[in-house]
């Protein structure tokens, strides 16, 4: 494991080191992101100090139950999953995923994941707030250590990696997602409709009423039952 006090971005560390041949299993933490990085150029916000920044290294194709390159998502789910997991043994907070993978108490963004990939490395960060939180969004609370939510996060990322199968099922338990009427955002296009499942590969099936749409790739706004 890589600690640091700063850094530009626990990702663009990792993938700098995947390129590099590094290990599967290596994690980089920081106590502060100076670059912290979200989903499609957006930026992920931490005061120093105050959450949980980490990624981590995984060669997920290789080994001896290897994963196919169109299940690749479920690695992502495994971490929000882990996440989730141990939001809920070190504070007792119950969070939902939301598709494709935040973590949401009620509807307040708990936590967020990003996976680049420098196959067959994949890096998967995850950023979930234990003592701040911006506006609108939730945490932990100041009382819980980060140490003890990131071992609780490695542990059951532990249980998880491998058990593909498995993780699926959890995948789609755990997705508030899923029988909610939602918003797509689409680069070129929004439309309404309700989620209906999530594919094998990890895409959203829309329901729009003439068809299922696949969502591939986007984002999803929750909208209050009608
Ligand atoms: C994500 O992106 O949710 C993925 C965030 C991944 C962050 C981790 S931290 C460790 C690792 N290293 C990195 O450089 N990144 C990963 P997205 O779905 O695009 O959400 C980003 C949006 O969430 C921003 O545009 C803000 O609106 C909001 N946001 C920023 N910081 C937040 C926070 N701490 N809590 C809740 N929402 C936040």
């Amino acid at each position: 494991m890589r600690r640091f006090e700063e850094v530009d971005s626990t990702n663009r560390w990792l993938l700098d080191e995947a390129r590099r041949g590094a290990p599967e299993g290596l994690v980089a933490v920081a106590d502060h992101q100076t670059a912290g990085r979200g989903r499609l150029g957006r930026t992920w916000e931490a005061p120093p100090g105050a959450n949980l920044l980490m990624s981590v290294l995984l060669r997920p194709c290789e080994g001896p139950a290897p994963l196919a390159v169109d299940r690749l998502h479920l690695v992502t789910a495994a971490v929000a999953l882990a996440g989730r997991a141990a939001a809920r043994s070190v504070a007792g907070v119950e969070a939902m995923l939301k598709w494709p993978n935040d973590l949401l108490v009620g509807e307040a963004k708990l936590a967020g994941v990003l996976a680049e990939s420098a196959l067959p490395a994949v890096v998967v960060g995850i950023g979930l707030n234990v003592g701040w939180a911006p506006p609108g969004a939730a945490c932990l609370g100041a009382s819980f250590a980060r140490d003890d939510v990131l071992e609780a996060l490695l542990v059951a990322l532990g249980e998880r990696c491998g058990r593909w199968d498995e993780v699926a099922v959890e995948h789609r338990r755990a997705c508030s997602t899923i029988g909610r009427s939602v918003r797509v955002e689409l680069a070129d296009e929004t439309f309404t409709g309700v989620a209906a499942d999530v594919t094998d590969e990890g895409h959203l099936l829309v329901d729009v009423g003439v068809c299922l749409r696949t969502v591939a790739a986007g984002d999803v706004i929750h909208l209050r039952p009608t």
